[in-house]
């Protein structure tokens, strides 16, 4: 028996499951990138405010390349389960929010039908920090944003409502990025302007483009999960997701025509994210890459794992109070002592079984808003940052190769360039390709001569290996 609409009423008493009728809802968003992140998160909060009575906000996903979450979820009618678990125990609820999948490479035409429906309000995003295809000073990338990527599929839905006459939609963004709502602003108007000037003005003038901060930890899904989900439900669920029972979602309330009432079930909609997006990225997101390839090298596998080895516990605690906290402007009534506190608690959470692999993955999209903000905002006002130092010296012996044993293959969109500055280099020259002026990822941090030293220094000595 799977999971499904047909298969409801034969699920345990004790999970939990929507209430509402999708067969009478429309859809109102188009999700692009349904992985396991958007079904515990942003689709969690959908459902949750459906369950309280907003109507029409159905969730068609898209999948950019691969088949496989489409192939789970369609022959489930879109259902699926979400496992909250920590040390203490599981609950499910099965989500009703997604009505379908659509896969981009087989099916453009109904992606570009989906934007265009009237009753589409929202197309949101958790496509990954790559996929944008920024390039270094921040423009538009040609060579990474090309076909396959969400542009092409963007213009064609938002001309196609211009030629309608159709309302313009909101297009919001819920990756990992700084400012991550100007960001697709400018690189969605740039790529318009390029391939479709006519419809840059209406865009830029109906659309809009509100900032978020998303925040829930969520595992990749491994098939021993699937079997606690069967054993949890009594039938089998090919897209049953994991995660921890905090949840966090900071919205700039901009909404170019209309949204789910959020706010009712647990989301907080401001007029501005930055103090809170600044707080995640730097003290949460700085903490877990640090926590990978520091956790790697020294031999562990999982985020609970590294969190309680000492030596790492110490560095990362001096990474979120010393190093990042000091660099966010916090609102009124933001409390970052405390939000470093629950941060440790989230991380040493047992049932999670987070793998540091997962995070160290495509490390040079990641650490520009995770470390080097950090990092030039400390150098201004002259403080050393040697937690984020050490940490960003395990990234330059993992992007070498270091890792390869424990971790696999370097996951990386720029592995290439990175690999080929350490096939003819040492640290020093490294560390100049990559930070000095007019370097790879120059203009983030215009760290001087002795830091870059500094850390050319601690690349070539590796924190000892605890196994
Ligand atoms: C993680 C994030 O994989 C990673 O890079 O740091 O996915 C992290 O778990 C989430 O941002 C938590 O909200």
């Amino acid at each position: 028996m799977r999971l499904g609409t047909a298969t409801l009423d034969r699920l345990p008493a004790t999970v939990d499951r929507f209430g509402y009728q999708r067969s009478a809802m429309a859809s109102g968003i188009v999700h692009f990138g349904i992985g396991a992140f958007h079904r515990a998160h942003m689709a969690w909060y959908t459902d949750l405010a459906m369950e309280a009575g907003a109507r029409d906000w159905l969730i068609t996903g898209v999948s950019m390349r691969s088949p496989d979450m489409a192939e789970r979820l369609n022959p489930q009618d879109g259902l699926y389960t979400l496992v909250e678990r920590d040390g203490v125990g599981a609950r499910a609820r099965v989500i009703g929010a997604v009505d379908r999948v659509l896969v981009a490479p087989d099916a453009p035409a109904a992606i570009v039908a989906a934007l265009a429906a009237p009753a589409t309000r929202i197309a949101s995003f958790t496509i990954t920090e790559k996929a944008y295809g920024r390039s270094t000073n921040g423009g538009l990338d040609p060579a990474l944003a090309g076909a396959g990527s969400i542009y092409p599929l963007l213009a064609a839905g938002l001309s196609a409502r211009r030629a309608a006459g159709l309302s313009g939609i909101t297009l919001m963004s819920c990756d990992n990025l700084a400012d991550n709502g100007a960001v697709l602003r400018r690189l969605l108007l740039a790529w318009l302007d390029a391939h479709d000037p006519a419809t840059t003005e209406w865009a830029a003038q109906s659309c809009s483009f509100p900032a978020t901060m998303v925040d829930r930890i969520v595992p990749a899904t491994t098939s021993g999960d699937l079997d606690s989900a069967a054993a949890m439900i009594g039938m089998t669920d090919a897209g049953a997701v994991f995660t921890e029972p905090f949840s966090q979602w900071v919205v700039e309330d901009r909404f170019a025509a209309g949204r789910p009432a959020w706010e009712t079930v647990g989301a907080s909609l401001v007029s501005d994210v930055a103090p809170y997006e600044q707080a995640k990225l730097r003290m949460l997101n700085g903490a877990h890459s640090a926590l990978a390839y520091l956790g790697l090298e020294r031999g562990h596998e999982y985020v609970h794992q590294a969190i309680a080895d000492p030596a790492l516990r110490t560095l990362v605690l001096r990474l979120m109070r010393a190093e990042a906290a000091p660099t966010v402007d916090a609102a009124p009534g933001q409390d970052l002592e405390f939000y470093a506190d629950r941060l440790l608690e989230r991380f040493e959470n047992p049932a999670l079984a987070h793998r540091l692999a997962q995070i160290a993955m495509d490390g040079s999209q990641k650490i520009p808003q995770r470390w080097l903000a950090t990092l030039e905002t400390n150098r201004k006002q002259e403080r050393n940052c040697p937690a984020i130092l050490a940490a960003l010296a395990a990234w330059l012996r993992h992007v070498r190769g270091d890792n390869i044993g424990r971790a696999g293959a370097v996951a990386d969109p720029r592995s290439g360039e990175l690999q080929a500055l350490w096939a003819t280099g040492e640290a020093h020259d490294v560390v100049q390709a990559l930070f000095g002026s007019a370097g790879l990822m120059d203009g983030c941090w215009n760290a001087g001569p002795e830091q870059l030293e500094d850390l050319a220094r601690l690349v070539n000595r590796p924190a000892p290996s605890i196994s």
